[in-house]
């Protein structure tokens, strides 16, 4: 069910405009609007859920096909020889913004450990 409100309900369903490299019955993966890196993209489950918090043990097949929507995403941006990091922030103190969940995928130059 889409919440209103929410910025990342209204690229699934195409009300604000998003650079779209994949979509599926699940998920949607676009490009960031701010990218951290060369490559940046998101991973979005259609239906809303505010964050990682809020999935239940229903939803772990939904969690797994997000995981693989971003090692797909990544590989075919070209990924797969150097490496990509795949985030999600989950709440405002780990730097959550959009209270939609998403998975960053992010490459394209090195990534340092530990994260900010
Ligand atoms: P986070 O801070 O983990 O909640 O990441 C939210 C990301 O979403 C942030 O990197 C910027 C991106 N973002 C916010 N609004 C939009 C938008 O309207 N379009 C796109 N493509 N990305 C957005």
């Amino acid at each position: 069910m889409a919440e209103q409100n929410c910025i990342f309900c209204q690229v699934v369903v195409g009300e604000i405009a998003a650079d779209v490299i994949y979509t599926d019955e699940r998920a949607v993966a676009f490009r960031d609007i701010n990218p951290q890196a060369p490559v940046h993209a998101l991973v979005i489950p259609r239906e809303h859920m505010d964050s990682l918090d809020d999935a239940s043990g229903r939803d772990e097949g939904l969690l797994g096909h997000l995981l693989r929507v971003a090692a797909r995403v990544a590989n075919a941006e070209g990924l797969s020889e150097s490496g990509y990091r795949t985030v999600i922030n989950t709440g405002a103190g780990a730097g959550q913004s959009v209270f939609h969940l998403h998975l960053h995928v992010i490459g394209g130059r090195p990534l340092n450990w530990p994260p900010g």
